[in-house]
């Protein structure tokens, strides 16, 4: 009969190759597990609660929060508080990281969290996958109210990261620099169970994923390279396939699986990228390195960008290697 084994033993497990582990980092995944599952409760039944819809309110974007987004936002911040690992909370939702240092009413530990609670919420109503997405950094600083030095780590320092994604089925997707593992929740016992272990994105693949209505706001390079997808040869088997769902995690993790590239280039209107460095294309950038891709501004690695804002933005080229090298490619010959 198929043992199956939960995220929670596979994380103990990996905790007791590091003997001097105290068990805070397997708190904090369980942590995030249980704001996982809340969510993907309330995702599943958005359509009979009256929780789908608008919340009435603008977050910090200038975006409209949808009531989903708000909840999401809330049960990760609760129980990242209440789990006593997390000095710092920063979400897609708050103008401001939340300091715990600054509190004294939660146990305060090392750990530095940034999270997108509900990516590609405006989906929601047509219910299209959404997600989670969140970064794990360790304070630098050794104790006291935190310093430039914990604020300004790059991608690369990140001690782990992750998505959830409330699909078809749901799955919490993670890495901690030792690979990236995939587990699907099973909702009849309330558990995710290992079932993508070691994944690898392929090399190479025959999707591009890009919202190709703002063609006309791109850069010469990506225009070049999209009808390079486009183009006819039976060697590198194009044309390639176009699929763009318009929710970054739906998107990533169906490239994750099948092969393929996503792009979210400078256009006219964000003319920095659309998509914020920390908490939504640091992460998936560990992921994908971890997993044998990469993710790129088009000119430098995304986790060797100086983060200098919390809601920073960033051009996104993430992917398989070889399509993500081609697009670097097109952009470097420019
Ligand atoms: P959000 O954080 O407000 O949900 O926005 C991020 C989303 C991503 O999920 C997706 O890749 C992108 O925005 C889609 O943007 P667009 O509608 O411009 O194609
Ligand atoms: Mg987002």
């Amino acid at each position: 009969m198929m043992s199956i084994q939960t995220l929670e033993q596979f994380v103990m497990e990996q905790q007791a190759l590091f003997p001097t582990a105290k068990g805070e980092f397997t708190r904090l995944l369980q942590a995030i597990s249980l704001a996982a599952k809340i969510v993907h409760r309330e995702v599943n039944k958005a359509g009979l609660a009256d929780i789908l819809g608008k919340q009435g309110n603008c977050n910090v974007q200038g975006e409209e929060q949808q009531k989903l987004d708000v909840f999401a936002d809330h049960h990760f911040m609760d129980v990242l508080k209440r789990g006593g690992e997390c000095c710092y909370l920063a979400s897609e939702e708050h103008e401001d990281g939340i300091e715990l240092t600054k509190t004294k009413r939660y146990h305060i530990g090392k750990y530095m969290v940034y999270f997108d609670p509900l990516d590609g919420s405006s989906n929601i109503d047509s219910n299209v996958s959404v997600g989670t997405i969140f970064s794990i950094y360790k304070r630098k600083s050794a104790e006291g109210p935190l310093q430039a030095e914990d604020f300004n780590q790059t991608g690369r320092e990140q001690v782990a990261a992750g998505y959830v994604i409330y699909g078809s089925s749901t799955m919490l997707v993670y890495t901690t620099g030792r690979g990236v593992h995939g587990f699907t929740l099973d909702p009849s016992i309330g558990e995710f169970c290992l079932s993508h272990p070691s994944l690898t994105i392929p090399k190479n693949g025959r999707v591009y994923s890009v919202n190709e209505s703002n063609y006309n706001q791109f850069p010469t390079a990506i225009k070049q390279y999209l009808q390079y997808c486009k183009e006819i040869d039976a060697e590198t088997k194009r044309p390639y396939s176009s699929r763009y769902i318009g929710s970054l995690v739906a998107d990533f993790h169906r490239n994750m699986i099948q092969g393929g590239v996503f792009l979210y280039p400078e256009t006219v209107q964000y003319p920095d990228g659309k998509l914020r460095l920390m908490y939504e294309c640091n992460p998936l950038a560990f992921i994908a390195e971890q997993a044998g891709g990469k993710a790129s501004t088009g000119v430098i690695p995304i986790m060797d960008i100086e983060p200098t804002y919390l809601h920073q933005r960033t051009a996104l080229i993430i992917g398989s290697e070889m399509m993500v090298d081609m697009v670097e490619r097109y952009i470097h010959e420019h």
